[in-house]
């Protein structure tokens, strides 16, 4: 078989990258590991940027998006028995966020590549890429006991943090960077009126929470565990006194609880490999950066990689013009090292760290009281938090 670009992974990275290059007469294949029911069955981003909103719409993707999405114009810090506001709409010069389940993104992904045909392949395992510093790249993998070999010109690795192509760079190529936190995120999803329209972040002496939600009837909290804690150390009944005495007491009067309909722990990491590409492959999403989810940076910054390589590949093969692909893994962690930036200085403001000197903490406090004292300083969260521009 031979495609233009075969793409691995089928999470939002490569779902939205083959649907803009279909769109554009390009020809792809996308190949992801697991069942859609496993890739839809995952519960993981909320807060969608204007830009990353922008990005669906152009790929015909965003109808229900827009339908069912709320949009944020900002969002709370509870700290300090205080509850102040950050004012994204006022200080990022009108612009807002979208709250829509990654999870329900992906869903509108899948179903418009089934629209057009595009050509993805679910349970593909072994995927290998092979020849990627050549001109004449190919991948592999296996469906059952049957072996497909893909000749394409280039391959995207938008696989995860997990994934294969990363693995693919020779380590004398890649550097990686890496900061793990030394706690993890528990989030709860159910099926609750949310406490507030609008989500809060909480700086507690006892550690972070987060107010968040999906809709009007879908409610989703995190509070910060220590690593060593699983899902089922916590009961229903204790995750929600924890968040309880983490909330302010007029919020956490209003708090709706109910049974979860999912439980997990999400580690919490700060990595970026770089480059971004080696010869015809190119890393995009989290295969090649990951971000603490404190900042909701993370499936927003799969979206300028894969806005840098939907314009590099379209002059490619409409203009012969490589500019955009040589230029690409430069360009693409420019702006991947602003969120990562972003992700650490909320992670850094917002979190108890166990191992804190009284100089941490005083500078943590301050930190907090210049925010909510400067304009200045709200304006630089708020032009993070809405999205820089690609
Ligand atoms: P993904 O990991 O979503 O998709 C990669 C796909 O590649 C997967 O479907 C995988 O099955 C497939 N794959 C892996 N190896 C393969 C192989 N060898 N061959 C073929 N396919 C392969 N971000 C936020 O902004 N807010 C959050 O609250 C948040 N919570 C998160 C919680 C968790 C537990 C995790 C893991 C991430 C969270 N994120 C969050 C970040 C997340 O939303 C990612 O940024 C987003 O999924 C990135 O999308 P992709 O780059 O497509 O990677
Ligand atoms: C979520 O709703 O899952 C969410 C929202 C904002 C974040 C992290 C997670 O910063």
């Amino acid at each position: 078989m031979k495609v233009q670009v075969c793409i691995i992974g089928g999470g939002p990275s490569g779902l939205l990258l083959s649907q803009l290059l279909h769109l554009q007469g390009i020809d792809t294949i996308l190949l992801e590991k697991y069942s859609r029911e496993h890739v839809l069955s995952r519960i993981r981003a909320g807060v969608i940027e204007h830009g990353f909103a922008k990005l669906m719409r152009e790929a015909q993707c965003g109808e229900r998006m827009d339908r069912e999405g709320e949009i944020h114009h900002g969002f709370h810090i509870a700290h300090d028995s205080r509850l102040d506001y950050v004012d994204l709409h006022k200080h990022s010069g009108g612009n807002s966020v979208i709250v829509y389940g990654q999870t329900e993104l992906t869903r509108d992904l899948y179903e418009a590549r089934d629209k057009l045909g595009g050509n993805v392949v679910h349970n593909a395992e072994d995927v290998t890429p092979h020849d990627i510093a050549s001109d004449a790249p190919y991948v592999t993998y296996r469906v059952g006991d049957k072996t497909v070999r893909v000749d394409c010109e280039f391959v995207i690795g938008a696989d995860g943090f997990h994934g294969v192509s990363r693995k693919s760079i020779p380590t004398d190529v890649l550097r990686e960077h890496e900061k793990i936190y030394p706690f993890g995120w528990l989030g709860i999803l159910s099926r609750t009126k949310p406490v507030s329209p609008e989500l809060i972040y909480v700086k507690h002496e006892r550690g972070f929470a987060l107010c968040s939600l999906r809709s009007q009837v879908l409610s989703r909290y995190y509070i910060q565990v220590p690593l060593s804690d699983k899902p089922e150390d916590w009961s229903d009944d204790a995750f929600w006194a924890e968040l309880k005495r983490r909330l302010p007491e007029q919020v956490a009067a209003q708090l709706i609880t109910g049974p979860s309909i999912e439980k997990s722990i999400a580690p919490l990491r700060s990595f970026v490999a770089e480059p971004m590409r080696y010869g015809r492959l190119f890393l995009a999403g989290d295969a090649a950066h990951i971000v603490p989810p404190t900042g909701a940076r993370g499936l927003n910054s799969a979206a300028s990689d894969i806005y840098y390589l939907y314009h590099a590949l379209i002059d490619h093969y409409r203009k012969g013009d490589d500019s955009g692909l040589d230029g690409y893994s430069q360009k693409a962690l420019a702006r991947v090292w602003k969120a990562q930036r972003f992700s650490w200085w909320m992670t850094m403001l917002l979190h108890r760290f166990p191992d804190r000197l009284s100089y941490d903490e005083r500078l943590q406090e301050t930190e907090m009281s210049y925010l909510f004292s400067s304009e200045t300083a709200q304006r630089l969260v708020a032009e993070n938090y809405v999205g820089l521009p690609f």
